[in-house]
């Protein structure tokens, strides 16, 4: 069949919108129409050329939502006409790691994933006989797009596409951070470093599990009046207080350091900050934001050795089709803010604004309707 779809041909060029051939769901997967997508900054990163994984010609997007219209032999758990949020992070309830029920980060696809194919190693996507990378299992910046089953969630079908597809990955991502890998207790101390459309999800994380001071980091002070919205309660800007006093600028807020901080950023810099900046003897540091390939964290190991721990999260350490549909429900339910956080909508043709949108600061989130 035809889709119409942004194509990334190079590192760096403005995406072209492009009628690709999509073959149909072979066995195990399903063709599902993408209703509506949101823009992340990794999709930014991958354009830039700065992803290791990071292929072209390829169709990129990862948080969307949309319906099952074809369904290949022996699909099971998803029918034609459900309503789906496609999983960059699947969950297949079958490898060593699902079964250790420690971690989301599912093995069964994640090699393909990473090449831009299916899992039997063949792009769906062509155009002219040419053959177009999948991207993080999803490409979402195809109005169809096909998805093992393995790597979509069911949702309710009364939830609205241009909203829930940002689930998909800034939500939980963000939210999930707080509740499933760190696990903020109420009344700890937090530090969020970079209030985009990532760390304004972990605010309100940290808000609704009761976190008692949640301090935004920013050199952008115009994300200061959202983030108060979303939770936040101390502001500090690098840039006023200079980018050396930040550690010390949250030890005094916190009384020695925060309980747990968040880099949104990517930025290794902020990193270390974000580590430091945790309280001695049980600070816990999350790293959400993706750095550059080749990009390296440093810090004393004094720092740990001080008994502060460091971690990372993928998709907020959330299991896509177990989480998925609750975190649809608390959106639905009013327990989370989304239409406040999406600041621009577009037609697929003006994908390439909601980049620059993005890069110039001036949006949180852009969605894209087909
Ligand atoms: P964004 O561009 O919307 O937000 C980034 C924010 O960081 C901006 O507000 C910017 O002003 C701020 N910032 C930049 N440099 C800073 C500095 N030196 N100090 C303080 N603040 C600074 O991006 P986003 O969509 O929120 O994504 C944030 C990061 O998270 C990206 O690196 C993205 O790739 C990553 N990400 C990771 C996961 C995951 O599963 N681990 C999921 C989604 C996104
Ligand atoms: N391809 C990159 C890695 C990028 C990365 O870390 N991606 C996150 C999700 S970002 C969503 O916006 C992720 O899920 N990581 C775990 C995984 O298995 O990819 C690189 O550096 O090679
Ligand atoms: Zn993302």
């Amino acid at each position: 069949m035809k889709s119409r779809a942004a194509v990334a041909w190079n590192a760096g060029a403005p995406l072209t919108v492009e009628t690709v051939d999509v073959a149909g769901p072979r066995g195990g997967e399903v063709l599902v129409e993408i209703m509506a997508t949101g823009i992340c900054h990794t999709d930014a990163y991958t354009l830039s050329g700065l992803d290791a994984e990071g292929k072209f010609p390829a169709i990129l997007g990862h948080e969307g939502a949309g319906i099952v219209r074809e369904i290949g032999a022996g699909v099971t758990s998803v029918k034609v006409g459900d309503h789906v949020i496609p999983l960059y992070t699947p969950e297949c309830r079958e490898c060593k790691t699902c079964l250790s029920q420690r971690s989301n980060l599912c093995t069964s696809i994640r090699s393909t994933q990473g090449q831009g194919t299916m899992p039997d190693g063949t792009s769906r996507f062509s155009l002219n006989g040419e053959s177009i990378f999948h991207y993080m299992g999803c490409s979402t910046f195809s109005n169809f797009t096909v998805l093992p089953e393995i790597a979509v969630a069911k949702v309710r079908q009364d939830a609205p596409f241009d909203k829930i597809c940002y689930i998909g990955c800034g939500v939980t991502t963000g939210i999930g951070a707080v509740i499933y890998t760190a696990k903020v207790w109420p009344g700890a101390n937090v530090a969020v470093f970079g209030l985009g459309g990532i760390g304004l999800n972990v605010l309100q994380g940290a808000r609704m599990v009761g976190a008692n001071k949640i301090i935004g980091v920013d050199i952008n002070p115009a994300k200061v009046e959202i983030a108060r919205k979303f939770g936040m309660t101390d502001f500090v800007n690098p840039r006023d207080v200079g980018n050396d006093k930040v550690v010390s600028a949250i030890q005094d807020l916190t009384g020695g350091g925060a309980d747990f901080t968040f880099d949104c950023t990517g930025n290794t810099t902020v990193m270390r900050q974000a580590l430091e900046a945790s309280h001695r003897g049980w600070g816990t540091s999350v790293v959400i934001g993706v750095a550059p390939s080749g990009a390296e964290i440093s810090t004393r190991p004094f720092q740990l050795v001080t008994g502060r721990t460091w971690k990372g999260t993928a998709f907020g350490g959330a299991r896509g089709r177990t989480d998925v549909p609750q975190i649809v429900d608390w959106y639905m339910g009013g327990k989370i803010n989304i239409d406040d956080l999406i600041t621009h909508s577009m037609p697929l043709e003006n994908i390439n604004t909601a980049f620059d949108l993005m890069q110039e600061g001036k949006s949180i989130r852009s969605v894209v309707t087909y």
